[in-house]
């Protein structure tokens, strides 16, 4: 696992991440949506009526590491919007937490896709 020299760079799991683990079943989640790419589950602590968690299944520190692949990083904005679509009426805000003091606690990308309502100005 990232020890082979011949091993693509974008085949990458962190034993230790919350997520990775999440991915991988290990922990449960309430999955919304699962593809080839991304696996989305709502939030363990929802701050809006649809708070859901766009996750590229490979481990990706932030949306700055994301933005290098730029189809992955387009395809999990596709997802959020369909997600806001069935779950919600279609409107919705879309956050990455990128480092700590801007909030990030996990440390593998994800995206909050918060809708459902109208929704506070400002902070996540
Ligand atoms: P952030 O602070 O931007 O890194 O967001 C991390 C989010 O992950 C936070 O809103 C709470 C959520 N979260 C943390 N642990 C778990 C978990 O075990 N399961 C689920 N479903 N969500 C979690």
């Amino acid at each position: 696992m990232g020890n082979s020299v011949t091993e693509p760079a974008t085949e990458r799991h962190d034993p230790e991440c919350l997520f990775c683990r999440i991915i991988a079943g290990e922990i449960p989640s309430e999955r919304v949506h699962e593809d080839d790419l991304v696996i989305a589950f709502k939030d363990l602590h929802p701050q809006a009526p649809v708070h859901v968690l766009v996750v590229p299944r490979e481990h990706r520190r932030d949306v700055t590491e994301l933005a290098q692949e730029p189809q992955l990083l387009a395809h999990t904005a596709t997802v959020a919007s369909r997600i806001a679509a069935d779950h919600a009426d279609g409107d919705f805000r879309l956050v990455f937490n990128t480092g700590k003091s801007a909030g990030q606690s996990v440390f593998h990308v994800h995206a909050h896709v918060l809708a459902g309502g109208k929704l506070a100005e400002g902070e996540l």
